[in-house]
């Protein structure tokens, strides 16, 4: 994995609409497109950082994505660098991508990363912002295009050599990345491209009280139900701490809440009751221990991300697919009803009533095309019939076919004649208001 080096010729054109609002380092565009469309690069620090000297030659389905959430310090990064060494010695293919703004360095080699393409800092520095709204900001511009992304990303799969796994890290403030619109954006169109599985991990060390370990327990239970994706929690850091005590917490509900009231919280009715609740949440996951600096657990890792992906296709891609349908029909139903309002609009125009006074029937549409073809057949204006407003006598103003006979043969006063005819039927309002109050 040493020999790995960033991929700088394969990161998307994520650049804001307003460049000169925004320093960023920018890249052409087709540049970038092609160079990813091209495959592993001849300079070879793509080719080991997808998968090797001799990856699989057997096509792979769609990939598997793999979005790295967790609190600050967890080790998602470190995480993805060791993903990135197992894979790469496994020879399974693979494509990385950062969403981290604000990481120094990428210890792994980013197909994409966002700093290639928005500059945090100068995103903090253009609109005053601090780091958190920088690094949020930065992630929106990201997202705007984040359509770019999965084009890369679907031109690797349509390659030689289609990736198994697609994995994203993300920022440390993960508020930023679980609670904002980019994240959402992001996560929903990635879930409706490929089968997606969120892990979720954990710093094992820090929870090791039962009070933490809960908190933590309820942020990735909050996580599951906004995101409604397959959810992995990976315990890291084993190499410090094993991870059987939550093992056996999550088994075990006895065993938490004793180690609850141990704790002597002074909210401990309160946090046992919420113990109960997740007891339902653990039924709906696979936890595993990792560590990223040692490497131990990556098999169980990658057995719990295939197994949350075929929960993924037998339950979240139903589901999708029928939110899907569901639109169709919505989309099919608005359509109808505009269809019958421009019928309607039509029937208007060939002079049906509109009424203003509000105690009238509406017209019947029926009786409008009858009432259209007869002054067709009188004869009598007949241009006029087609550009002409509606009858003021059928507008229920209180004029008569007299007035509306001198309204046209009067044209510089029919103008006049249309705003008392307004002060009339304001007046009939007003005065029906009252009579109704
Ligand atoms: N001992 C041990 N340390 C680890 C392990 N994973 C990560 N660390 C350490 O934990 C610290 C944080 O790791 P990162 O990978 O930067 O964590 P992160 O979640 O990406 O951090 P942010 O992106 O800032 O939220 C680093 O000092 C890592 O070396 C592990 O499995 N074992
Ligand atoms: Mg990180």
């Amino acid at each position: 994995m040493e020999d790995m080096s960033k991929v700088a010729d394969a990161v998307p054109a994520v650049l804001p609409a307003a460049p000169e609002l925004l320093a960023v380092e920018a890249k052409a565009i087709d540049e970038k497109v092609a160079a990813a469309a091209m495959g592993p690069s001849s300079s070879g620090s793509e080719a080991s950082s997808s998968g090797g000297g001799a990856p699989s030659a057997t096509p792979t389905s769609d990939p598997t994505a793999i979005i790295i959430i967790g609190m600050a310090g967890s080790g998602k990064t470190t995480l993805m660098q060791r993903l990135n060494a197992h894979l790469h010695a496994e020879k399974t293919p693979y494509y990385m991508v950062n969403l981290d703004p604000a990481v120094l360095e990428t210890p792994f080699g980013a197909h994409i990363d966002i700093r290639d393409t928005v500059n945090y800092r100068e995103v903090m520095k253009q609109y005053a912002l601090g780091p958190n709204g920088g690094i949020l900001t930065a992630l929106n511009l990201f997202a705007t295009r984040f359509e770019q992304v999965l084009g890369l990303i679907g031109k690797r799969v349509a390659g030689p050599t289609p990736p198994k796994y697609v994995l994203f890290d993300t920022p440390g403030q993960i508020e930023i990345f679980t609670w904002s619109a980019s994240g959402q954006i992001i996560t929903a169109s990635l879930a409706s491209a490929y089968p997606t599985v969120i892990v979720y991990v954990v710093d094992t060390v820090r929870c090791r009280n039962a009070v933490s370990f809960m908190s933590n327990m309820l942020y990735a239970c909050s996580i599951l139900y906004k995101m409604k994706l397959p959810l992995v929690l990976a315990f890291n850091k084993i190499d410090l701490a094993p991870c059987d005590f939550a093992q056996h917490w999550m088994d075990d509900l006895d065993s938490f809440t004793e180690a609850l009231q141990k704790e002597r919280s002074y909210m401990g009715t309160l946090a046992q009751s919420m113990a109960l609740m997740l007891e339902e949440f653990y039924a709906s996951l696979t936890a595993v221990g990792v560590s990223a600096l040692s490497g131990e657990g990556m098999e169980p890792f990658f057995a719990a991300v295939d197994k949350a992906r075929t929960e993924y296709e037998s339950g979240y891609a139903l589901e999708l697919a029928k939110q899907k349908e569901q639109r169709k029909l919505d989309e099919e139903e608005r359509q109808r009803k505009s269809r019958e309002a421009l019928v309607l609009d039509g029937l208007m125009a060939a002079g049906a009533k509109v009424v203003l006074d509000g105690n009238r029937e509406p017209a019947d549409p029926g009786a409008a095309v009858a009432a259209a073809d007869e002054d067709e057949g009188e004869g009598e204006h007949e241009d006029d019939d087609e550009e002409e407003p509606p009858s003021m006598y059928s507008r229920g103003a209180g004029y008569n076919k007299e007035d509306e006979q001198w309204a046209m043969e009067h044209p510089n006063d029919r103008e006049e004649l249309e705003g008392l005819r307004r002060y009339l039927a304001k007046k009939k309002a007003g005065s029906s208001a009252e009579a109704g109050s």
